[in-house]
């Protein structure tokens, strides 16, 4: 039984993922009905990769000449936790993604390649060891395999985001982590692109190790929208804390304490809904904004925390 890394591979003009996997008969057509999840929240998780191979020959055509070994990618994707398992081995999950804005984008060089929202075939794969073999790797993956066009004309023929523990320490569940992944839990982390400049032109790669991932919350775009109102019409002294209750629940939602950061988004917002009879004409619809991102954040976020909710509206 071999379970190894699996990047893809050029093989004729098809693409084709290898997993070096052989499926014990034992753990074979073994359904496990995951509970279903209530409330569906997309999660953007954003990484970044050093580098460490190119086909420069087949490449500077369209990434250009400005990129090296060594050099920084950054890129995002994004799934949604509202979706089923279609991978029937009960340690295995596939959770598969056919519409926007699930996918993944990523700047490389001269280009930012992105998933096609017209087309979006994105799949997320979590494996979580053997039930029945003596070999317990772990491995986490995102891929995507209809990319927008390049300006050259060209393609990014997949996108792939690869994790692997040869240990089995990773991870212990096949569940849709609402954080992103622990990189220093992971013994193999890569991304690589497969890539052709011009239309039926060869394909190179770029392989790159990921050095960070981390969640993005639209709590950052809560505490830009809110910094950006206090700047224009101040509460002077009333406006203490304001910010702090959020960068200070920004940090519990990183850190995965759902709970106390519900706890201080309330906090705000009870806050905030006081104070906004303060704000002035032309003021009023940007702090009424404001107050709508916070509450929609706690709605996704805290539906399922045991938290006397902020006071709604009449
Ligand atoms: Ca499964
Ligand atoms: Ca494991």
């Amino acid at each position: 039984m071999k379970h190894g890394v699996s990047l893809y591979l050029k093989g004729g003009n098809l693409m084709k993922r290898i997993f070096y996997v052989v499926t014990s008969s034992l753990v074979t057509a073994l359904f496990l009905f995951m509970p279903s999840r209530v409330v569906g929240e997309d999660i953007e998780i954003r990484f970044e990769a050093d580098i460490y191979a190119i086909d420069t020959q087949i490449l500077q055509p369209c990434l250009g000449k400005d990129f090296s070994i060594g050099d920084i990618l950054k890129g995002t994707y994004i799934y949604g936790t509202d979706t089923d398992d279609t991978n029937p081995e009960d340690n295995y999950a596939h959770y598969d993604y056919d519409i926007t804005p699930y996918g993944i984008q990523v700047t490389i060089g001269a280009q930012t390649m992105r998933t096609d929202p017209e087309n979006v075939e994105v799949r997320l794969g979590i494996y979580d060891g053997y039930t029945g073999g003596s070999v317990a790797s772990d491995t986490y993956f995102v891929d995507s395999v209809h990319n927008l066009p390049l300006e050259t004309g060209g393609n990014a023929e997949v996108l792939y985001i690869y994790l692997y523990d040869d240990g089995g320490n990773a991870i212990d569940s096949v569940e849709l982590p609402m954080t992103a992944p622990v990189l220093s839990d992971w013994n193999m982390k890569i991304f690589q692109a497969v890539i052709s400049c011009y239309p039926d032109s060869p394909s190179g790669q770029v392989l790159a190790h990921i050095t960070s991932m981390e969640r993005v919350y639209p709590m950052d775009d809560l505490v830009d929208a809110l910094t950006a109102l206090l700047e224009v019409s101040p509460l002077g002294n009333k406006q203490s804390g304001l910010l702090g209750k959020l960068a200070g629940a920004t940090a519990k939602f990183d850190r995965g304490k759902d709970l106390q950061a519900c706890h201080q988004l309330n906090a705000f917002i009870r806050q905030f809904a006081g104070l906004l009879p303060m704000f002035e004409e032309p003021y009023e619809d940007d702090a009424e904004d404001v107050l709508e991102q916070a509450e929609n954040i706690f709605d996704s976020r805290c539906a399922d925390e045991k938290i006397m909710q902020y006071p709604m509206g009449e």
